[in-house]
């Protein structure tokens, strides 16, 4: 980590290199936060990994406001919201107008959203010692083994599980992925696998990822499109959890996550569907796509690639704009894209 203003290649399109300008790294770069955490630190992932598309990581709370002439901008372009602007919540089933898209199955093979939520008085991945990232997860976990009925479930460390187990749930769409290099340059995979792991109900339908990118990923998902089912679930998990436990908040940036394309709502709620005419004509897929606030990924992730024309289509916007109007987007959305794909 160098304190000398980095140099980027020419074509770079991170949202780090536009906005890092030599006045901003001059006027930043000898700040720390309480928790120790540096610019350097900071901007490491998007100088390592100059195809990064944001190339940013906080480590608390306070970088967002320590590092604000940097992080400011960057939540401008990713989200449109502006810094004197307020976040706000509506977590609520009943504003959702999202009907199952897709009822005869012809299109929609699963539908999974998650929220990111980290404790208010433990640091960010980026920034967490190895005993506080322990300490998360026996919370977690413990807050975990208390839940009931159809969220009751288990939990199983990474630390011990056997490789064929693992490479199951990564298959299978359950669990995280190892070696991610933008994770791994922000800090967030130091001391793996200890302190991370997976709690599932019976069916896997409800699942929370310990201490990945945010400490908690909270997720609800199923086969098939019900989405109000899946957001049903999902809000009364929430709402559960927030019984024993403090998330990371505040008015301005809504949920506090390492990401800042995870901030305010920290949802991000997807299907898994079959488009393979319209992913041969890229152009007015994404056009759709943009038209909607959605993003595009493969079926094995972020950076990871189609396959048999499956997508992975989700909400864009995650700040300034509700729960209920992040799984609109992506309902919206995918009506259009599933109109589309009929008429071709
Ligand atoms: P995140 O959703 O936390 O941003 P990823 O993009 O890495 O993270 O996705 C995590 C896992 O969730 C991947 O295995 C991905 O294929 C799976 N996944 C995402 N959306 C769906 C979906 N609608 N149905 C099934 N699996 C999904
Ligand atoms: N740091 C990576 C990923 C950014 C958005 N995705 C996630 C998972 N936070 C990049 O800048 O491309």
């Amino acid at each position: 980590m160098s304190l000398t203003f980095p140099t980027f290649p020419k074509n770079c399109r991170s949202l780090l290199c536009q906005y890092l300008t030599p006045e901003i790294f001059e006027a930043l770069k000898d700040k720390t936060t309480a928790n120790g955490y540096t610019l350097a630190q900071a901007i490491h992932s998007g100088v390592q990994n100059p195809d990064s598309s944001i190339g940013v990581y906080a480590g608390d709370a306070e970088s967002y406001t320590l590092f604000a002439p940097l992080f400011d901008p960057i939540i401008k372009a990713y989200h449109g919201f502006d810094p004197q602007s307020r976040h706000y919540s509506n977590f609520n089933p009943d504003a959702l107008n999202a009907d199952n898209p897709d009822p005869e199955g012809a299109y929609i093979v699963s539908t999974r959203i998650r929220v990111g939520r980290n404790l208010a008085d433990i640091p960010l991945g980026p920034a967490i010692s190895k005993a506080q990232r322990n300490e998360v997860e026996v919370r977690v976990s413990q807050a975990l083994s208390r839940l009931e009925g159809d969220l009751g479930g288990s939990y199983y460390p990474l630390q011990g599980m056997r490789d064929a187990d693992t490479a199951q749930l990564i298959s299978d769409h359950f669990l995280f992925k190892a070696g991610d290099r933008f994770l791994e340059a922000a800090g967030l995979n130091r001391d793996w696998p200890e302190g991370r792991g997976i709690f599932h109900n019976n069916d896997k339908t409800f699942l929370v990822w310990i201490n990945e990118e945010d400490q908690l990923r909270i997720i609800s998902m199923q086969h098939g499109g019900n989405i109000g089912e899946v957001f049903s679930r999902l809000a009364r998990a929430v709402k559960a959890l927030e019984q024993s436990m403090t998330f990371s908040y505040s008015d301005h940036l809504g949920y506090i996550t390492s990401c800042p394309t995870n901030l305010g709502t920290a949802m991000r709620a997807s299907v898994h569907i079959k488009l393979p005419k319209l992913g041969s004509d890229m152009k007015a897929f994404e056009a759709i796509a943009d038209a909607h606030h959605l993003q595009i990924r493969g079926i094995h992730g972020e950076h990871s690639q189609s396959e048999g024309g499956i997508y992975d289509i989700s909400n864009r916007r995650r700040l300034g704009v509700s729960e209920v109007q992040c799984v609109q987007d992506m309902y919206d959305g995918v009506v259009a894209l599933i109109e589309a794909e009929r008429s071709r």
